[in-house]
């Protein structure tokens, strides 16, 4: 697929997938979602690739929502397929096996909070701004946001978030937990995100891929029930090449060079 909305590069194992509408300030329409489901599955797909990063081009904004100009315009049938092709995205980005990070710059509002919240780490820069303001816009949080806020925060302060539309600080967010880290500027952003898929591709693409598994399969068991699936996916990792090759190298006092298999 020929990507007009997105700009995909891929260096030393890390894939930067990067959201590039700079004059609607990222905003997410159909064009956008098709090119970013198409480009997550090659990526899912890609042996050289182990981590993935989302950001928006420019120092302005990661995403600033769906698209309300082409929302606007869209009748039931096609506000179904928009949805639909929004919430493919929101399930694949969890059931990658390669950890999906979103660095965000600037404002990161609706679908484009939507969007971060679904991926396994957020970092923000210091001006970025999030929220949910689609009461704003007679509308709700659509793709997974009310879920996945409440999750990250609890009931009461996704209640006040989505109920107000308001926007937080990136400051803000790290408190609430939705944020591991505020960064100084864009710069200094992409470092820190680099500098940890770095860290995560050097690791075991088995052993991060199941722990992602069990983490998000887990939240939604109950305790027993997610001790059980994690002992059966502990277990599981001893038939791979990746759980011989780790043991095999500390053992050697050498690193260890994984495949993923
Ligand atoms: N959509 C379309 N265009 C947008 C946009 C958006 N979300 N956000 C900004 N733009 C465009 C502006 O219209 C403007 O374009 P021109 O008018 O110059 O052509 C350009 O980007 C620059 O924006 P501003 O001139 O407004 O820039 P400011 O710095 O003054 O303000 C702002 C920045 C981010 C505060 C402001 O642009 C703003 O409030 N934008 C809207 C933010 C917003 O409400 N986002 C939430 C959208 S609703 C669904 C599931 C999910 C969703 C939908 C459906 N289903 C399950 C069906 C998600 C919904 C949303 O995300």
């Amino acid at each position: 697929m020929e990507y007009k909305n997105i700009i995909i590069k891929i260096e030393d194992s890390i894939a930067f997938l990067i959201i590039s509408r700079p004059k609607a300030l990222n905003a997410l329409n159909s064009d956008v979602l098709s090119e970013l489901e198409c480009a997550l599955y090659d990526l899912e797909n890609n042996n050289d690739v182990k981590c993935i990063i989302i950001t928006g081009d420019g120092d302005k904004a990661f995403v600033a929502g769906a698209d309300i100009k082409e929302m606007l315009g869209m009748d039931a049938i096609a506000a179904a397929a928009f949805a639909k092709k929004g919430h493919r995205i929101i399930r694949f980005i969890r059931k990658m096996q390669k950890p999906v990070i979103a660095a965000v710059n600037g404002y990161a509002l609706g679908g484009g909070f939507e969007l971060a919240l679904a991926c396994d780490i957020i970092y923000a820069s210091e001006n970025a701004k999030l929220g949910f303001p689609e009461v704003t816009l007679g509308i709700m949080p659509g793709f997974g946001g009310t879920q996945n806020l409440v999750r990250v925060c609890g009931e009461k302060v996704a209640n006040e978030l989505i109920f107000t539309g308001k926007m937080i600080s990136a400051v803000r967010a790290k408190e609430l937990n939705v944020v591991c880290e505020v960064l100084k500027d864009k710069d200094s952003l992409m470092e820190k995100a680099l500098e940890t898929a770095k860290k995560i591709a050097f690791n075991s693409p088995k052993g991060v891929a199941f722990a992602k598994n069990a983490i998000l399969t887990g939240v939604n068991m109950n305790l027993s029930e997610a001790l059980d699936y994690e002992s059966t996916l502990f277990g599981l990792l001893f038939n791979t090449e990746d759980q011989k090759e780790g043991m095999s190298a500390f053992v050697e006092k050498r690193k260890a060079e994984f495949k993923g298999k």
